[in-house]
């Protein structure tokens, strides 16, 4: 591991879902390349929260592949962060279980995405999705972060892991760090192509999201179908112009420049010329990755090596983690017999 200039741990996943939308990218991905530089980070391939929806197996085993050489080529280094599938390293069930033990029904109950995605699975909704923010927690608490980058979606999460966090730590002792959100606030909440008052979200209809690794055409014929508002001008007020602005959020995640310098940029005659210039800049920015990410997939071993390497970095510090709180709730642990 890198030098860094502090000891404070991160710690984020993203699903093998077989899509990064703009979203994903803006509101995680992104904030995960610049905490590698500075902090102990720990990134991984929730493929078990991935089960909580159902899954082709053939689709899920290519869109782990996928999910490895997409966090490479989008700059994700192992020299600078562990890089894991979750699945790889059993503690993390483990310590869901343990967990379960501690979490009050009510608390899953509040659960907005829960109540959301419920409702999409109708009479069949699995035990898993309700459970699911207790296996996010083990997945924080197990590696003792200090900060967890997500979007503005999963606050309420965050919220849980804290509570169970401090559960724990006064029934038992101290044992957890009480974990913070890290929120890039003007990315946190990507919006939908189509409705600029709901999120931007895969499990949408595709017309409303922007995959990264879409092609050319796609890109640009989703982005001039895009919902806009009315008048001509290009600027920020997400009150006066939700879909404007939801669109210069992005163009501004993508430049990377403050909202003043980005409306600048991307001033247009009018709303075509504007998504034009926007489609050019998402596709120009995501080209040189997909291609970086198809040559990373032709070795599938060696990709697949670096995650195993992660994971044994992960495991052995989860597996510490488990033995602590096996002994702190009154487990016999098996290396004393
Ligand atoms: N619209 C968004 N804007 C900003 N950030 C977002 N995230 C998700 N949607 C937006 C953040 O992306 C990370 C990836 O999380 P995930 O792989 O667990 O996906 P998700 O949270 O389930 O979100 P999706 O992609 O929209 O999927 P569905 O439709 O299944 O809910 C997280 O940090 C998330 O906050």
């Amino acid at each position: 591991m890198n030098n860094k200039f502090n000891n404070k741990v991160v710690v984020s996943g993203i699903q093998p879902s077989g899509i990064i939308h703009i979203g994903n990218y803006l509101g995680a991905f992104k904030n995960f390349l610049k905490l590698q530089n500075d902090y102990k980070c720990f990134f991984f391939i929730a493929d078990f929260h991935s089960l909580t929806v159902p899954q082709d197996r053939k689709k899920l085993n290519s869109w782990i592949l996928e999910l490895m050489a997409t966090f490479l080529a989008l700059g994700l280094n192992p020299e600078k962060s562990v890089l894991f599938v979750q699945s790889f390293v059993p503690a993390h069930t483990e310590l869901t279980w343990i967990l379960s033990t501690l979490t009050p029904l009510s608390f899953l109950k509040e659960m907005h995405q829960f109540k959301e995605k419920a409702k999409k699975q109708g009479k069949d909704v699995n035990a898993g999705l309700f459970t699911y923010p207790i296996l996010q927690s083990a997945d924080v608490l197990l590696y003792d972060a200090d900060f967890v980058p997500v979007g503005q979606d999963q606050i309420q999460h965050i919220e849980l892991i804290r509570d169970l966090a401090k559960k724990f730590n006064e029934k038992y002792d101290n044992t957890f760090k009480i974990p913070q959100p890290l929120i890039n606030k003007n990315t946190a909440k990507i919006m939908s192509l189509k409705d600029p008052t709901k999120k931007m979200s895969k499990s949408d209809q595709e017309k409303t999201y922007i995959g990264i690794f879409e092609s050319p055409d796609v890109i640009k014929e989703k982005i001039i179908k895009a919902t806009t508002d009315s008048g001509t001008e290009i600027f920020f007020d997400p009150i006066k112009k939700p879909a404007i602005s939801n669109l210069l959020l992005i163009a501004s995640g993508i430049l990377d420049t403050d909202m003043n310098t980005t409306v600048k940029i991307m001033q247009a005659p009018n709303y075509m010329k504007f998504k034009e210039k926007l489609a050019q800049l998402i596709i120009d920015y995501f080209q040189k990755i997909k291609i970086k990410k198809e040559k990373l997939l032709i070795d599938e071993k060696e990709l697949k090596k670096i995650f195993i390497k992660g994971a044994a970095q992960a495991q052995e510090i989860a597996m510490k983690k488990i033995i602590e709180i096996k002994k702190k709730i009154g487990l016999l642990v098996k290396d004393e017999g």
